[in-house]
């Protein structure tokens, strides 16, 4: 068998430019000869996608408990390690997933999830398939605003307020804290070269990406 592939997965608050950084370096990864597949949490194969919507846009009126969205997200992401993640990566292919089990943790933990239930499902579904490299896109929520006004998504999380934002901002600092071995703070007020400049040195630093 030949040398597995690199598993990167990109976090952070709504608007922090994740999907932006993922065509950067999915560029730069493939400018090296990498094979490189992009993906996305919740989603990722056509059984995640249905989960996907079903968990961020339920029908008008209703709601998730929130461990009832984590077993979604679960879901999806089981359905998505065992038939895209991890053959892929099996294959020698580099993997750049947008969100992946750390959104879990925060979103899940601050609608009112418990933690050490959280922690335990993710266990059982994530396994050993642990990213090798966190990108986590930070900034403080009112400094992108604007950005998340310019998408117009509408779900679930868009509808909540400022301090709910500056919650998933801590989550995800908390979990670069406990995991820095993994995790790499990005400033994502940075112009979109320099942040993708910062992600390619971190992976030049981490990972053998030659
Ligand atoms: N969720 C997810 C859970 O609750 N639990 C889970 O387990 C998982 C996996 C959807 C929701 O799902 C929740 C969390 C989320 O609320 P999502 O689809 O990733 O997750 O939605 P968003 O986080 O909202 O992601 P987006 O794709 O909408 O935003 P991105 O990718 O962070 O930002 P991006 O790159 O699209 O950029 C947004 C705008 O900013 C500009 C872009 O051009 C764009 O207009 N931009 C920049 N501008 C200036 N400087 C930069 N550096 C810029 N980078 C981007």
């Amino acid at each position: 068998m030949g040398t597995p592939g690199r598993f990167i997965s990109l976090e952070g608050g709504e608007g922090g430019g994740k999907s932006t950084l993922i065509a950067g370096l999915r560029g730069a990864l493939e400018a090296r000869g990498l094979e490189v597949i992009v993906t996305r949490e919740p989603g990722g194969t056509p059984l995640s996608e249905q989960v996907r919507a079903l968990a961020l846009t339920p029908p008008e009126g209703e709601t998730w408990s929130p461990l009832a969205h984590a077993l979604l997200m679960n879901t999806a992401r089981e359905d998505h390690l065992r038939k895209l993640i991890r053959p892929a990566l099996a294959s020698g292919k580099w993997v750049l997933c947008d969100r992946f089990a750390d959104s879990t943790l925060v979103y899940q933990a601050i609608d009112g999830g418990d933690l050490g239930s959280l922690r335990q499902i993710q266990d059982i579904v994530v396994g050993d398939t642990q990213p090798d490299l966190t990108f986590i896109l930070d900034a403080a929520p009112e400094d992108l605003l604007e950005r998340r006004e310019k998408r117009a998504v509408s779900d679930v999380f868009e509808a909540k307020d400022l301090s709910f934002h500056q919650k998933v901002r801590e989550g995800f600092k908390a979990i670069a804290e406990e995991a820095p071995e993994r995790c790499v703070l990005i400033d994502a007020l940075m112009d979109p070269e320099q942040v993708l400049e910062a992600a390619l040195q971190a992976i030049d630093a981490r990972l053998e990406a030659t």
